[in-house]
């Protein structure tokens, strides 16, 4: 097998985008790796549990979540390709110091609830071009993608060159090698959503559901790990989905550090996705913190979705409780 590494990847097909980006992902990679370390020996190491905080959203912070954050966000900041840097466990971002050319935004480690019973969680990030704010729609993005701490762990990342690509971790040469080449998203009939949230959503979202049980040949996978539910959805086909539910009105996912990015990346993938009846890329984010809902998937499943979604969304509402 002809081994490519991630770096000797880069180099040959982002020439485009410069030395900052081969940079970039060479700070991504060696974060990528010392967090798998972590994770790896998850069971046997101090940082388990919660921490006893609680995050800008009010959710218990794992011990896990700030080490991943502290060692994701440093070693961004220290990179000379990247201005300031963006995450879901940061109030505010963090401005490096450096005129970089890049905006980071990240979820250092997303699926926490995930990360007590061993099963597979990710990071994700998104790479928006220098301005004065990170508040830019995902439209923007230069590049995105993210890292799957699985039975084996992987990068995968997208360019607005439409290629998605893959890199499966070689632990014993302590590499990614390019292992899904050109990745276009699969066609298979998977459905990807928080069932048990049934009674709180709308009557559009439930008609949907009940349709495409009538309709037959799907199958419901869902791990919990929005980086695991996209990477299946991506190679498999299908659609995964967080709407707004009377529990979320709008829904739980965050648009800059989890919907934006793979949004991106499933749309460069050649797949879609929708939020209140419009690509979330054109979404222009109001704060860090914004939540959106979000259908991702394969263009026929995406197309399917939204013509279950009232033409107006706001008349398609639930009791907020
Ligand atoms: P996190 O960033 O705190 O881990 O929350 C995001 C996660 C996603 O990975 C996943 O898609 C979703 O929350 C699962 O939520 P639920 O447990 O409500 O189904
Ligand atoms: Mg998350």
């Amino acid at each position: 097998m002809n081994r490519i590494t991630l770096n000797d990847f880069v180099k040959a097909n982002n020439a485009d985008l410069g030395a900052p980006f081969q940079q970039l992902l060479l700070v991504i990679e060696k974060t990528a790796k010392i967090i798998n370390d972590k994770l790896s020996r998850n069971g046997l190491i101090e940082e388990q549990g919660s921490s006893g905080d609680t995050n800008v959203y009010g959710e218990d912070v794992q011990k896990l979540d700030e080490y991943a954050n502290k060692v994701f966000t440093d070693a961004l900041l220290a990179c000379p390709a990247v201005a300031g840097v963006g995450s879901e466990e940061l109030a505010e971002p963090k401005i490096s110091g450096h005129d970089g050319l890049y905006l980071i935004t990240h979820d250092p480690l997303d699926g926490s609830s995930n990360i007590d019973t061993n099963l597979p969680i990710g990071t994700i990030f998104g790479v928006y071009p220098q301005n004065t704010s990170v508040l830019q729609k995902g439209n923007t993005l230069f590049a995105s993608g993210y890292i799957l701490y699985g039975p084996s762990m992987m990068l995968v990342y997208a360019t607005t060159a439409g290629k998605v690509n893959g890199f499966t971790y070689d632990f014993q040469t302590n590499e990614f090698i390019l292992s899904h080449p050109d990745i276009k998203i699969g066609e298979k009939k998977i459905y990807s959503i928080n069932e048990g949230n049934w009674e709180l959503f709308s009557e559009s979202d439930k008609n949907y559901l009940t349709a495409i049980k009538k309709e037959g040949g799907y199958s419901l996978r869902y791990v919990g790990s929005m980086v695991a539910d996209i990477h299946r959805t991506l190679l498999k086909g299908g659609i995964f989905l967080y709407p707004a539910d009377s529990k979320h009105p709008e829904g739980k996912l965050r648009l800059l550090y989890e919907v934006a990015p793979l949004s991106f990346l499933i749309i460069q993938a050649g797949g879609d996705g929708v939020s209140r009846g419009v690509n979330p890329l054109d979404i222009m984010p109001s704060k860090h913190d914004q939540r959106v809902p979000i259908a991702l998937g394969s263009k026929v499943e995406i197309e399917k979705y939204s013509s279950f979604q009232k033409s107006n969304p706001i008349l398609d509402t639930f009791k907020v409780i």
